[in-house]
């Protein structure tokens, strides 16, 4: 007779239908989903048991989120790409240039999620000119977010880095080719995340990391690493989620003269105001119009969806 014991587990990494967990007692082990309804994702606390005669446990059940990292799927849905973190650290670097309209975008799915979030400066050996770098940079460390240069190459300000993940689950999020795998590996030592090969490495798009994982720091703590992007949005964003998403610009919002001013074209609008005097950064405020637009278009997206399967359903 087996005797069925269930576990607590954590999911470490998933490729499709195929898990790897971080069992509470028996440390880690490959798992399968039961059924077809469960969708869990790298942070997942999950209940776990044993397959009779078979080295797979088997996941029956996602334990409730504290939070999701979200983006909308292709047909505007929504998907989850991590759950339970502590903190979301966007990285650029010199090469590819960085796409600050992605770190704000990445930003305001942190504000949503309700965790903090870092951004870090990669590959700070390679800077053509640091004094450009670093007011590009400062336009985040004066609205809150920690900022730091660093470089996995010569090692700089990685035991600043660490400093900032040590105790949390962190992710590690960012265009494609920005060092997010070497970085890890330099905190990690073995960790062993394929990164690019020096010969590709000008290539843009190349994707290497294919999987989010989820490895442990020496210090203490989880880090994510997570498949590079090209473009990023927190999906089903409302336009009020999106105002929330910009700190600097919901704080100053509250001295407009009508209490729901968009900030777009509004008459007397505090936040207007705050560009125009240097207040507000005006590419962040850029970002803020774009990102409202997007998610306009995608709640029409959503809306037709629904419609048409709402039609599908009539028609039956
Ligand atoms: N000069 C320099 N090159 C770096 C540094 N960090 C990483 N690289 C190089 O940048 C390239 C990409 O590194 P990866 O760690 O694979 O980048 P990634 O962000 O994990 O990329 P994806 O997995 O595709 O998202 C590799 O050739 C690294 O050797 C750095 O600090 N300085
Ligand atoms: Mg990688
Ligand atoms: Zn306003």
């Amino acid at each position: 007779m087996t005797v069925e014991v269930e576990q607590q587990a954590i999911v470490t990494a998933t490729f499709s239908r195929r898990m790897t967990v971080q069992l509470v007692q028996n440390g880690s082990a490959g798992a399968r989903i039961k059924g077809k309804r469960l969708r869990p994702v790298c942070g997942d606390r999950v209940i776990v048991r044993p397959i009779p005669n078979e080295a797979d446990w088997l996941i029956t059940e996602v334990l409730s989120r504290n939070n999701e990292l979200t983006r909308p799927d292709s047909r505007g849905q929504v998907e989850v790409l991590a759950a339970n973190l502590t903190l979301l650290c966007v990285v650029v670097s010199e090469t590819p240039e960085p796409d600050w309209f992605i770190v704000d975008r990445y930003l305001c799915a942190a504000e949503l999620m309700r965790v903090a979030a870092a951004v870090v400066f990669n590959k700070s050996d390679i800077i053509r000119t640091r004094a450009a770098r670093q007011v590009e940079l400062a336009a985040f460390g004066k609205i809150g977010y920690p900022t730091l240069f660093c470089s996995a190459a010569t090692g700089e300000n990685l035991d600043e880095l660490q400093r900032l993940l040590t105790g949390q689950t962190a992710i590690i999020v960012g265009q494609s080719g920005v060092g997010k795998s070497s970085l890890i590996n330099c905190l990690i030592g073995d960790a062993g995340q394929k990164i690019a090969d020096l010969s590709e490495a000008s290539g843009e798009g190349k994707h290497t990391t294919v999987n989010s994982v989820m490895l442990a720091l020496p210090v203490g703590g989880t880090v994510i690493d997570s498949p590079g992007v090209r473009d990023y949005a927190p999906a089903a964003s409302t336009p009020a989620d999106v105002l929330f998403g910009f700190r600097e610009i919901a704080r100053s919002g509250q001295f407009c003269k009508f209490a729901n001013c968009q900030h777009l074209r509004e008459p007397s609008c505090a936040v207007q105001a705050a560009v125009s005097a240097g207040d507000i950064d005006a590419r962040r405020y850029e970002s803020y119009r774009r990102l409202m637009n997007l998610s306009r278009r995608l709640a029409e997206k959503r809306g037709t969806a629904q419609q048409r399967a709402g039609a599908v359903r009539r028609d039956r």
